[in-house]
């Protein structure tokens, strides 16, 4: 065995987001079923962003108290008649108490009143979509251009049916003169997890030519037809299975687009195995936990303008804002990163006997940046396992220093604490460092460090000894990379596509040295991140949480 414990410490912390990949053009089935198990769904933080007005808790997005929310933004009204300071305010108590919904923007007014209605239909699930903006005095119709499953499924959670929409095809008969009216109707713009349709964004179109006018059948027990090929959301609706991993949130839960392999219909697959639609991509909001959708975007043209301007020209519409945007970029969190002090082991008890040194590149001639820190208390993983290195990980807090408030080190390099075990895959490369010995046994005066790259399931290798899900394996085709006796405790680092560093791995144990049957295994610290959370304290976690 090459090594013994480790240990290891942040201080500081993380929370930002993911990573992505082309989709999969290949004829296969994207849908990957093992993951489909965990049962994720658009509350699942280990694949998916929470909203501003959540927190990440146990891998669960759950409801932020309003206080917590961002002051910044504009007022806005509830349907239970109070004004909110800000959209996030009124969202997070709605989460904590569901009933009173987003009205609008702004100020409450006397009479300010938003419907939403479904006409024509043979059932009260379904039919033309009807809908009362709060400060027009008339019903106004949905152009059937801008309807899709995303808006369907709101607004059918608007009029209680939770499972969202049944499908956006249906046979409505409206009054044969009524076509002469649809020459002006409303465009709508939801993301897909309102709960009032009044949250998403109204454009008024006039076009010389008819349009079609939306329609939705709402999803109930006795519309559902599962066959053989369904797809079984989390929330109990099935859906054809074709409509899997395709970038549409078509469950409502968004549990059809968490596990995928590849992605269909041109949608973009996230490092993290989920699809988001094209046009996520370049947008300017970081939707893939790691942040891949907005990476080599210089000139990339915004799918969406393009389309607005092709049929500005062809149909001369005039278009008329009803309702602002909601400030969505504030749902990408931006990324808080730590310091990353790393050690090798120790007794906890004697915390006091040790220093941690800082700055450090050559153990013979200190540079003047080197400095060194007092250690307050060593906290080592309760289920430690020294014959099998499960839990192979410590926290180490730092002395603070009189007049210091924060933990700050000369020269250091931030790293983060991963949230999610999906935020790096197999095949990313990484760096491992430390003053471990060479190959030869020598021993090593300079802090070393070298690529290395993380190996899926480990378990062809040590069998009977690898755990998946808090280890993790990394090394070079040809061995030639590799920690080794000494290097415990040290760092893997990973870096996703905004360049931001993961603190992915520490260094724990492996067989030989630079052999390449022999990787070297790493403490998978997203594994741990539950457990640094409670010991360092929530709400040094939460308050990054955005
Ligand atoms: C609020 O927004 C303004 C302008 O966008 C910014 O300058 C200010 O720092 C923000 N305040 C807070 C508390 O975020
Ligand atoms: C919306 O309008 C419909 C039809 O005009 C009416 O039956 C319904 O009660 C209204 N809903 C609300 C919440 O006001
Ligand atoms: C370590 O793991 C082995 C194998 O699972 C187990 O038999 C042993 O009891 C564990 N030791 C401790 C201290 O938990
Ligand atoms: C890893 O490989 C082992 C044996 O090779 C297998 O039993 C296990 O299911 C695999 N785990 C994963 C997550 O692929
Ligand atoms: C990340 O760093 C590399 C190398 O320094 C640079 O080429 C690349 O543009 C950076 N990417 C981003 C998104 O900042
Ligand atoms: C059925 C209906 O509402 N028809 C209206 C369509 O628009 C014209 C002109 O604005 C009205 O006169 C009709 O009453």
């Amino acid at each position: 065995m090459k090594l013994i414990h480790t240990v290891l410490l942040f201080l500081c912390f993380h929370l930002n987001l993911c990573v992505s990949s082309t989709s999969d053009p290949s004829q296969e089935d994207p849908v990957d079923s093992k993951c489909l198990l965990k049962k994720y769904t658009h509350l699942s933080c280990t694949k998916v962003f929470c909203q501003p007005w959540q927190k990440c808790i146990d891998g669960t997005c759950t409801c932020k108290l309003p206080y917590q929310c961002p002051k910044n933004g504009t007022s806005v009204c509830s349907t239970n008649g109070k004004s909110y300071l800000t959209y996030c305010h009124q969202k997070s108590f709605e989460c904590l108490r569901p009933g009173a919904k987003f009205l609008n923007q702004g100020t409450c007014t006397a009479e300010g009143k938003f419907n939403v209605s479904l006409s024509y239909g043979n059932t009260d699930s379904e039919g033309i979509v009807e809908v009362k903006l709060v400060d027009q005095k008339e019903k106004m119709f949905i152009c059937k251009r801008s309807w899709s499953m995303t808006e369907a499924n709101v607004a059918c959670v608007d009029l209680g049916f939770q499972q969202g929409a049944l499908s956006t095809q249906g046979r409505f008969y409206p009054p044969t003169d009524l076509h002469i009216n649809t020459t002006e109707c409303l465009h709508v713009q939801c993301r897909g997890l309102e709960t009032s349709l009044a949250e998403c964004t109204f454009t008024k179109k006039r076009t010389k030519i008819y349009q079609g006018l939306a329609g939705v059948v709402c999803y109930t027990q006795d519309t559902a037809s599962p066959t053989d090929r369904s797809f079984q959301c989390v929330n109990g609706k099935s859906i054809a299975w074709e409509k899997a991993c395709n970038g549409v949130n078509d469950c409502g839960d968004q549990s059809d687009e968490l596990c995928c392999k590849g992605c269909r219909d041109q949608s973009f697959l996230c490092k993290s195995g989920v699809c988001i639609p094209s046009q996520y991509k370049c947008n300017g909001e970081v939707d893939c936990l790691t942040g891949e959708d907005e990476v080599g975007c210089e000139g990339a043209r915004l799918p969406e303008t393009q389309g607005l301007s092709r049929s500005t020209q062809e149909e001369k519409e005039i278009e008329e804002l009803l309702t602002p945007d909601m400030d969505v970029v504030s749902i990408s969190p931006d990324p808080h990163r730590g310091l990353l002090l790393d050690l090798n082991f120790v007794r906890p008890s004697k915390a006091h006997h040790y220093g941690i040194w800082t700055g450090l590149v050559n153990r013979v001639k200190y540079n003047t940046a080197s400095a060194i820190e007092k250690v307050q208390k060593i906290i080592v993983h309760e289920n430690y396992n020294g014959s099998t290195y499960q839990n192979d990980i410590a926290l180490i807090e730092m002395k603070k220093k009189a007049n210091q408030k924060e933990c700050h080190i000369s020269n250091s390099i931030p790293a983060c604490v991963p949230w999610s075990p999906y935020l790096f895959q197999p095949n990313n490369r990484c760096i491992v460092s430390g003053w471990g010995r060479e190959k030869d046994n020598q021993k090593v005066f300079s802090l070393k460090w070298g690529e290395v790259k993380l190996i899926g399931n480990c378990s062809k290798f040590y069998s009977n000894r690898y755990y998946e899900e808090e280890m993790q394996c990394a090394g070079t085709e040809d061995g030639s990379i590799d920690a080794c006796k000494g290097d415990s405790g040290g760092p893997l680092v990973c870096m996703d596509a905004n360049n931001v560093t993961y603190v992915w791995g520490i260094v724990s144990w492996g067989e030989n040295c630079g052999k390449p049957e022999f990787p070297g295994v790493y403490t998978k610290v997203a594994n741990y991140f539950d457990w640094i959370s409670y010991h360092v304290g929530r709400s040094l976690i939460s308050q990054y949480n955005v």
